[in-house]
């Protein structure tokens, strides 16, 4: 496989650590990062040990004293840049992800986009870090909210987003004033390095202090478990699995950090009698058979009214026998390989238990393994029947399987939607004006995201990201999410030449007797 581009040197063996523009090598063992595509390698990483990070730490930390210094807007003008580099690195990064992750090249393309929008709304952002004012009750006195820098923070991603994800923390971080230290999954490693050495002639042109933008690759004792203990980081962001997130907000919460976490999906769209089908067809084939099925919030659950239940499954085994499975950056092709062959295992696993706990496959789920598909990585996506008693139904399998289950009413459909543990994204189709203000109020979905005639997945970065119960509750990306990444202080200014106190309190020395 062709993966000469000018951006990384496949043979050459890159340090795992970055602090902006300069890498330093590192002491520890060699990844080499295999495309899930043919099993090929792409290139090799020396990761990081504990004393690597530890190097890249403390010059996150000194770069944060000087990056706060900068005002938000010239800050901002960098992040500008910054998109602007990517724009002109757009294809070569998405060539990077679909081989490193398999994500099909209109998929990979859109995440790059994702990273160039959120450098937009960053540098927008940048002039708005509005703080509220109040009014004192005292005379004389002045009240108000301001925003500071943080800190150094650190931003563990996941293999499925290894360029938006990271962005929509990292641009927002540097407009508000922190340094960001990088932790990527190490099946993305290399187009974690490909950003970072896109974004680094613009970090080099503005003489940004080495520092600001920190990339630590390696393994979770040696880096990981470092990184969520390090007193010196205000604030963690983790994108990744419910167990993952547990333990991310455990010790960090020990050390009284903060921690914003965005973890696992388990999404649900209800499909209505009014429901306009061709229009729910297209919205579930993207939503679970995008990204082979690996987003958080990749569709898992259809929820569908039982008069139209028969239209709606022939519908769409008709539609995903059109899906064509293969190598990703082929045309023609809607589904490339899940991550590894790990991933495989747990889907067909999910697919056993279902079938145990009654379930049926209705459509696809076998393992494609011949010519093109050796590399063992690729599956037919699957169309299952479940019911809400199947244990299997409320977890996130990631990969590209649909369950189908019925409902009589809407109530009924909302409460199968909200019944599982996580909450991040859900969908209602309809044209009923009261099920779709029914599905939006305070009575509806228990998600973070909730849409009408749209799918669960695709969102836009001006919406805060995020999710409720098991998902962390962490939100990410646009809206005010970048109040996340700063520290408020309230502030009260006496220009009076009194001194009243706050409740009307009396705590006056008697004068005549001094
Ligand atoms: C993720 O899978 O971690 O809404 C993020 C979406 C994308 C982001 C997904 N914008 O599907």
């Amino acid at each position: 496989m062709d993966v000469q581009t000018s951006l990384l040197d496949p043979k050459k063996v890159h340090p795992g650590v970055g602090t902006g523009t300069l890498w330093h090598p590192c002491r520890g063992e060699k990844l080499v990062s295999l495309s899930p595509i043919d099993s090929q390698p792409l290139g090799t990483v020396q990761k990081a040990l504990a004393a690597d990070y530890e190097g890249a730490a403390h010059k996150a930390q000194e770069a944060f004293h000087q990056w706060r210094k900068v005002p938000a807007p010239n800050r901002g003008e960098i992040v500008r840049q910054i998109g602007n580099a990517i724009r002109d690195r757009k294809q070569e990064l998405a060539r990077w992800i679909s081989l490193e992750v398999g994500k099909i090249t209109s998929e990979a393309e859109g995440e790059v986009q994702e990273m160039i929008d959120i450098c937009d709304f960053a540098v927008g952002q940048s002039r708005m870090l509005y703080g509220l004012s109040m009014h004192s009750e005292r005379p004389g006195h002045r009240m108000y909210e301001q925003w500071h820098p943080l800190g150094p923070i650190g931003v563990i991603t996941a293999f499925n987003f290894p360029v938006a994800v990271w962005s929509w923390n990292a641009m927002i971080a540097l407009i508000a004033g922190d340094t960001v230290i990088w932790k990527p999954s190490s099946k993305a490693a290399l187009t974690a390095l490909a950003v970072m050495k896109a974004i680094a002639p613009v970090l080099k042109a503005n003489t940004v202090p080495e520092g600001v933008l920190n990339l630590v690759i390696g393994d979770r004792d040696a880096v990981g478990e470092r990184l969520l203990g390090d007193t010196r980081l205000p604030l963690i962001s983790a994108t990744g699995s419910v167990a993952m997130g547990r333990h991310v907000g455990q010790v960090v919460s020990t050390r009284l950090g903060r921690t914003l976490l965005e973890l696992g999906g388990n999404n649900a769209v209800i499909v209505t009698p009014s429901a306009d089908l061709h229009l729910s067809v297209r919205a579930i084939l993207f939503g679970a058979v995008g990204t082979a099925g690996q987003r958080c919030t990749t569709l898992r659950r259809v929820i569908v009214h039982q008069d139209i239940r028969d239209a709606l499954t022939d519908a769409l085994i008709r539609a995903y026998r059109q899906v064509v499975v293969g190598n990703p950056m082929e045309p023609g092709v809607l589904m490339g390989p899940l991550i590894d062959r790990q991933a495989v295992h747990q889907m067909q696993a999910a697919l056993t238990a279902l079938k145990a706990q009654g379930g049926r496959i209705l459509y696809g789920g076998e393992v494609l393994s011949d010519g093109s598909y050796a590399a063992g990585t690729y599956v037919r996506p699957c169309i299952a029947e479940a019911t809400h008693q199947c244990p299997v139904v409320h977890q996130e399998t990631f990969a590209p399987i649909v369950y189908l289950e019925t409902y009589q009413t809407i109530e009924e459909a909302i409460a199968l939607q909200n019944s599982v543990p996580q909450g991040l994204s859900s969908a209602i189709f309809t044209n009923d004006l009261t099920e779709s203000e029914l599905f939006l109020s305070a009575m509806g979905s228990d998600c973070g995201i909730a849409n009408v005639n749209i799918g669960t997945s695709g969102a836009e970065i001006g919406g805060a990201f995020g999710g409720e119960k098991e998902t962390g509750g962490g939100r990410e990306s646009g809206s005010d999410a970048w109040k996340a990444y700063m520290r408020r202080q309230t502030t009260t200014i006496n220009w009076s030449k009194g001194l009243p106190l706050a409740q009307d309190i009396r705590f006056a020395l008697d004068d005549s007797e001094g």
